[in-house]
């Protein structure tokens, strides 16, 4: 088994990010099949699948011991047996692809033994490379991102993400949104939770906060958002896994504690999810 090499699969994954983004805008110009995984709000199209199975076999060929963790379930390996788990998701903001053709990203953590230590996030309609290395800091292409801004709460901008399916409307999903109405400056959602945690790296957002997210959603957001100088927890203040669904927090942390206490105190949100 070769160590890990940051720098080394660090460019691997910068390599994978960007050609699979190119992929994507050169498959959006012709049709393509756009199917329901379980209902209308939720989508894949042939375009997610193949942008998958490119990324999975550059890695597979590189590096055949390595696992791959994708939204598309593209690696049919057993991950507990490798060492550096690849957690990707080849359109993140499928909606916004099918619809608005801007928007959505390529989302790519690199784990090695549990820990989050690359994560590399494109946005290849603006040609926007948001990467960072654990330790090594995140940067927006060449810009190198940290937030040393101080922010009080109600002068943040805030985002989240609204699913629209029942699940959603039984957890009561839109209590954030009602929660946070009058306490900050004002909430957008994007429609693609690692280009918004990436906005909150580079400071357009302050913060970012879901009940319930995939593992291949938040990976490299993670950690961007922790090199630039943020907080990223579960609700409960709990790291996130690896490998599972999770509600997430993420943000700059003059607010993060007080963010925290007034979502879970006052409502009594619940912490965690099941889907
Ligand atoms: P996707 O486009 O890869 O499905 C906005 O809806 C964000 O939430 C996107 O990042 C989207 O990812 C993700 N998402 C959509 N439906 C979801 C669900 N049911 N559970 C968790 N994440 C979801
Ligand atoms: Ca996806």
């Amino acid at each position: 088994m070769q160590p890990f090499q940051t720098d080394t699969i660090k460019e691997l994954a910068l390599q994978c990010a960007t050609t699979a983004g190119q992929l994507s805008l050169e498959r959006m110009k012709q049709p393509y099949l756009v199917e329901y995984k379980t209902s209308a709000s939720d989508l894949v199209t042939a375009v997610d699948k193949e942008v998958e199975r490119q990324i999975v076999q550059t890695i597979l060929d590189r590096y055949p011991d390595h696992g791959i963790l994708g939204e598309e379930g593209t690696f049919e390996g057993d991950l507990s047996t490798c060492d550096t788990v690849w957690v990707i998701d080849p359109i993140d903001g499928t909606t916004n692809f099918v619809h608005q053709q801007i928007n959505f990203s390529v989302s790519i953590a690199v784990y090695h033994k549990g820990q989050p230590l690359i994560g590399v996030v494109y946005d290849p309609s603006r040609d926007e490379l948001f990467h960072a290395a654990k330790g090594e800091g995140a940067y927006l292409n060449e810009r190198r991102l940290q937030l040393d801004r101080q922010v009080k709460l109600e002068e943040a901008l805030l985002c989240t993400s609204v699913f629209w399916n029942k699940r959603a409307e039984q957890m009561g999903i839109d209590l954030i949104v009602k929660k946070l109405a009058g306490k900050v400056r004002g909430m957008r959602l994007l429609g693609s939770a690692a280009l918004e945690m990436s906005y909150v790296a580079a400071g357009r957002l302050d913060g970012y906060v879901s009940l319930s997210l995939n593992p291949w959603d938040f990976g490299a957001g993670k950690i961007l958002v922790e090199e630039a100088g943020g907080v990223v927890t579960k609700m409960n203040g709990l790291p996130l896994p690896m490998d599972q669904k999770s509600s997430v927090m993420a943000c700059n942390p003059t607010f993060y504690e007080e963010l925290r206490n007034y979502l879970m105190i006052e409502e009594g949100l619940s912490t965690e999810t099941e889907s």
